[in-house]
């Protein structure tokens, strides 16, 4: 018997490539690019093999798990929904509502059943405690565009295979593969670029594997990003402006001139490292090009000013006429568009702030920088209870330590996640979903991100079997039960759960193709997309280009962009008070700490997968070789790197890479901790950055944490010790 190919999108990262997946006897035999996918062409990268390891992975758990005195102890899986709505219930009975926090992580979004199904398990606990990765993210480019197009995610996103230059600031698609920005095999599109005569320019404080083949690479001194984008907004807005349509959809051009008008490139000059030549260069080759785009991601959102970076990235491109135009940065209006939804907010600011450090609330989320001292705080409001949902905090959010011990603290915590690893450790009780390949899968929200427009479902390869639970499934089975007991009567039988259990991830897949703009009750374009269609059409569908959607799907009221919402302007104040006030000496003679990933790491979850792990090392310090000459550091030696909030030991690799005056260490790393379950992972330990990254090192205005910059000591490690 021959094996049939299976196909479908990878879901490990926001690419989405295409895979071509041959089984036999219920095992992966093979896994390749699927040439026909119309977005990633037959592209994949090294991680797509991962989905045949995640799936056999022996450490991975099969069934719901609760933590004993003399170890782990396996349930069914009744008893196990049951146990873990009681006690999260107990909690909240006896110190409300809020006593109970909910953290989402990073591949819920990559989870079709827990996007369209977490928000009802959410509503259920009625807390205010929730957090997700969003906070250690794409908090500030979500908060930028709510205030200036009036919703969370209308994320403007570069026309890359159309642009003729390309300006990124902070984000190494190479290894990354892209983010807001599903653009599988972002190298060729790079280079097609350069091919067609287009420019592509990277600003980063590291000569990344993106900067490598780029025309041009600009080192910047982290955190300092929002004083060049305002220099390179004064230079452009000085000459002439050719906005184009965007003229009568903008205000505040003139608060934006105001705002720029003192930040010349000459002043802003010594606490970036970019010479004044070179800004004024940059700024006029952008507005000159035939097209142009500006896309600012992890490096520029991370940081002390991240929500300024984004501001100031979508300002450049309006005022040079590149948004909403082929070749410029564009809305993506995909099949399933979750921002056609009314279900989706459009966005939310401080309705609330947080009990100890009185940080706003977004989108109903608080910043999960906040969490362990929510945790370890005494007083009225203090969280007691957790639910993590497909994250490690402990290993991802600033000060990763503390999080460990404020986690530990817990009375009761539950863990919905296929391992065992630094953060499930603590949990009372896990529950874990099945694998990718056991699971249909549609992207929700990446097609909203993609450089053009596609859908693609795939149902799962393999059957879970009876004795598995989806996410969505384990979800709902905790709203119903938190429910039932909150009520003090069983609502099985009520409309609301028998229909959300009924209806499952795939018919509300279908009624939101349905309705969408391709959907086969609509006018032309007549594409007529059911699910009963994407299934048939197994490489998925082409819908085309993206196209301009101006003013229609501005969400403010007057449908116009603001181009200088005041709370972003007066954050200025804080920028420049931090580079020019007393602030300024202490870090710039400081060596600060940037991140760093790699093509084969995805995160904190996957460094299991024995493949992934060959080869060199790869949680190592990078530092410029004057600057290790200076700290007496050698290559392949051992550093102790301290910040205020820990210190860790790690091998050195000096490289010139890297500016003077910055270090870098990858994060997701350090699987060192007692109780991990994850064999391969604990002998390629490495050290967690993150207990490094400082709590209290925020982007203010959002809460986003800020992971670039961090000041850091370093020396070398006294051999002797260890
Ligand atoms: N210093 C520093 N820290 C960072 C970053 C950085 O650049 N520097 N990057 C930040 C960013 S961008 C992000 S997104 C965060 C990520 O932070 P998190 O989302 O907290 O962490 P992940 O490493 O993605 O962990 C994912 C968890 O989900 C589990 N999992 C995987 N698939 C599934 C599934 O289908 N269902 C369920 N239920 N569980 C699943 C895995 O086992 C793992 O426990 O890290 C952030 N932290
Ligand atoms: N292989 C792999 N792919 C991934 C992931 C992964 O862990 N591994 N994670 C996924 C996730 S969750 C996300 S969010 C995306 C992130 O996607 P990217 O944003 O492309 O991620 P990074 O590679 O961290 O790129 C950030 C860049 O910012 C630079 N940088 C640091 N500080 C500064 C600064 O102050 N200013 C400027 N201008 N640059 C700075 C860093 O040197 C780095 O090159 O990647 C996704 N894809
Ligand atoms: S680039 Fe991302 S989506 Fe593509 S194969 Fe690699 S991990 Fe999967
Ligand atoms: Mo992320």
């Amino acid at each position: 018997m021959t094996a049939e190919a299976h196909f479908r999108a990878c879901n490990l990262c926001e690419a989405m490539c295409g895979l071509r997946i041959e089984a036999e006897g219920g095992r992966v035999t093979s896994i390749r690019g699927d040439d026909e996918d119309p977005l990633s062409r037959g592209y994949l990268c090294p991680k797509a093999f991962a989905l045949k390891d995640l799936h056999e992975d022996p450490d991975r758990l099969r069934h719901p798990v609760r933590r004993t005195k003399s170890g782990w102890e396996r349930l069914a899986w009744d008893d196990a929904l049951d146990f873990a709505s009681r006690g999260l219930v107990d909690v909240q009975k006896a110190h409300g509502n809020d006593a109970v926090g909910v953290y989402l992580g990073n591949p819920n979004v990559h989870n079709t059943g827990s996007m369209l199904f977490a928000p009802t398990f959410i509503r259920t606990l009625r807390t205010k405690n929730r957090f997700s990765a969003t906070s250690v993210d794409q908090l500030p480019h979500m908060l930028a565009a709510y205030w200036m197009f009036g919703h969370q995610f209308l994320l403007p996103v570069p026309d890359v295979d159309r642009t003729q230059h390309f300006l990124i600031f902070g984000a190494n698609p190479v290894a990354s593969n892209g983010s807001l920005m599903t653009a599988p095999g972002m190298r060729h599109r790079i280079d097609a670029i350069r091919a067609r005569g287009g420019r592509v320019v990277v600003v980063d404080p590291r000569r990344t594997e993106t900067a490598e083949r780029a025309d041009e690479h600009v080192f910047v001194r982290p955190g300092t990003d929002a004083l060049l984008l305002l220099a390179m907004l004064h230079v452009v807005l000085q000459g002439e402006l050719a906005l184009g349509r965007l003229g009568e959809l903008t205000d505040g051009l003139d608060a934006l001139r105001d705002a720029v008008r003192e930040a010349t490139p000459a002043r802003v000059a010594g606490p970036t490292g970019v010479p004044a030549e070179t800004i004024t260069r940059l700024a006029n080759d952008f507005a000159s090009a035939p097209s142009a785009v500006c896309y600012g991601r992890v490096g520029t959102s991370t940081q002390l000013f991240g929500t300024l970076c984004q501001w100031l990235v979508n300002a450049l491109n309006i005022v040079t006429g590149n948004l909403d135009r082929e070749g410029g940065a564009m809305f993506p209006k995909p099949a399933l568009d979750p921002v056609a939804l009314k279900q989706v907010g459009k966005g939310s600011y401080g309705r609330w702030k947080s009990r100890v450090r009185g940080l706003p609330e977004f989108g109903g989320e608080l910043p999960v920088a906040v969490l362990a001292e929510e945790i370890l705080t005494e007083g009225e409001g203090r969280l007691r209870g957790m639910v993590t949902l497909a994250g490690n905090p402990v290993l991802s959010t600033p000060n990763g330590a503390q999080v460990d011990r404020a986690l530990a603290s817990l009375d009761f915590m539950v863990s919905i996640d296929p391992y065992i690893n630094e953060t499930t450790r603590h949990a009372n009780l896990i529950l874990p979903p099945p694998s990718p390949l056991e699971r249909p899968h549609y992207d929700v929200v990446f097609h909203l991100l993609a450089v053009h427009e596609t859908a693609r479902f795939a149902p799962a390869l393999f059957d879970p079997g009876p004795d598995a639970r989806h996410d969505w499934q384990i979800l709902l089975g905790l709203a119903r039960r938190i429910d039932t007991l909150k009520l003090g009567r069983d609502v099985r039988r009520t409309l609301k759960y028998r229909a959300l259990e009924r209806l499952g991830p795939e018919r509300v897949l279908d009624v939101g193709l349905r309705l969408g703009r391709f959907g086969a009750r609509l006018r032309p374009p007549r594409v007529g997309l059911t699910l009963a269609k994407l299934r048939a059409a197994v490489h998925g569908v082409d819908l085309g280009p993206l196209t301009p959607s101006l003013p229609e799907r501005l969400f403010r009221r007057g449908k116009t962009i603001d181009l200088a919402p005041p709370l972003l302007v007066a954050d200025l104040a804080r920028l420049w008070s931090t580079f020019e006030g007393d602030g300024t000496a202490s870090t710039r003679d400081r060596l600060v700490l940037i991140g760093r990933r790699h093509l084969r790491d995805n995160n904190s979850w996957m460094h299991n997968v024995p493949q992934l792990m060959r080869g060199t090392p790869r949680c190592t310090l990078f530092v410029h070789p004057e600057d290790a000459a200076r700290l007496g550091l050698a290559g392949g030696a051992e550093a102790i790197v301290r910040s205020r909030v820990g210190e860790v030991r790690v091998p050195v690799t000096v490289t010139d890479e890297i500016m003077r005056g910055v270090v870098s260490l990858p994060h997701g790393y350090g699987h060192r901790r007692p109780g991990v379950k994850l064999a391969v992972a604990t002998e390629h330990p490495g050290v967690s950055v993150n207990d490094l990254t400082d709590d209290q090192m925020l982007d203010t205005l959002s809460g986003n944490a800020a992971f670039s910059g961090v000041p850091v000591d370093v020396c070398a490690a006294p051999r002797d010790a260890e």
